[in-house]
């Protein structure tokens, strides 16, 4: 059976978002096309408590985008994000959200960021889909969303990892690309854990 995961697709990452990804709101209408073509869709919220260790304010005289080492992990400041409860950390709109079987919260710990879905970054934590994949039913596994360089490409490699059969719809992600090359660097990635990367008129008549 086949599952669609469609990753932190909320406000926060809109191109005018608080960590604003280029393009991002251009793959909402494929992504709504996609979702009739599963048995299964769920939705991951990057959905952080406000004392996170990931958020800038929380790391006074430090930049945006430095690695600080937080619990022996490596840990990228970014901007303030996601922050549970608010505008940024909600779903987008225009995203067709009635056919969601579930929600998943990822970095909801203040000390562990979660770029999967799946687990936290020390794989300390896990958000419960896995579990919820597998009791649904679902062999196939189906990822969209943002961002291909982050969250799309941990999620899919711990979806492998997971025992998943694993394919990433490239047309329906957009990626943050921080050091130029990260973009293309996260497929080599992903192909090399046994992801495969398919485009969405697998599913579309385009
Ligand atoms: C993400 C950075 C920080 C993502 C989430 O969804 O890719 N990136 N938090
Ligand atoms: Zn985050």
């Amino acid at each position: 059976m086949r599952a669609l995961v469609i990753v932190d697709l909320q406000n926060d990452f809109m191109p005018e978002g608080a960590l604003g990804v280029p393009e991002a709101d251009r793959i909402v209408p494929l992504i709504n096309r996609l979702i009739g073509k599963f048995d299964i869709v769920v939705a991951s919220q990057d959905y952080h408590p406000c004392n996170h260790c990931s958020l800038i304010s929380n790391h006074p005289g430090r930049r945006v985008r430095e690695s600080v080492v937080i619990n022996g992990l490596s840990q990228i400041i970014w901007p303030d994000h996601c922050i549970e409860g608010t505008y940024g950390s909600r779903l987008v709109e225009k995203l067709d959200q009635s056919r969601l079987a579930r929600v998943f919260h990822k970095g909801t710990h203040p000390e562990y960021d979660s770029y999967s879905c799946f687990f936290d970054n020390g794989h300390f934590y896990s958000t419960g889909l896995d579990d919820f994949l597998r009791q649904a039913g679902a062999d196939q596994i189906y990822l969209c969303g943002l961002t291909i360089d982050y969250c799309v490409k941990y999620s899919a490699i711990d979806a492998v990892a997971c025992g998943f059969d694993t394919y990433v719809i490239l047309d329906a992600c957009r990626g943050i690309d921080m050091i130029p090359g990260d973009l293309h660097n996260a497929i080599t990635e992903m192909v090399a854990a046994g992801v495969r990367i398919i485009t969405a008129d697998t599913f579309l008549e385009m």
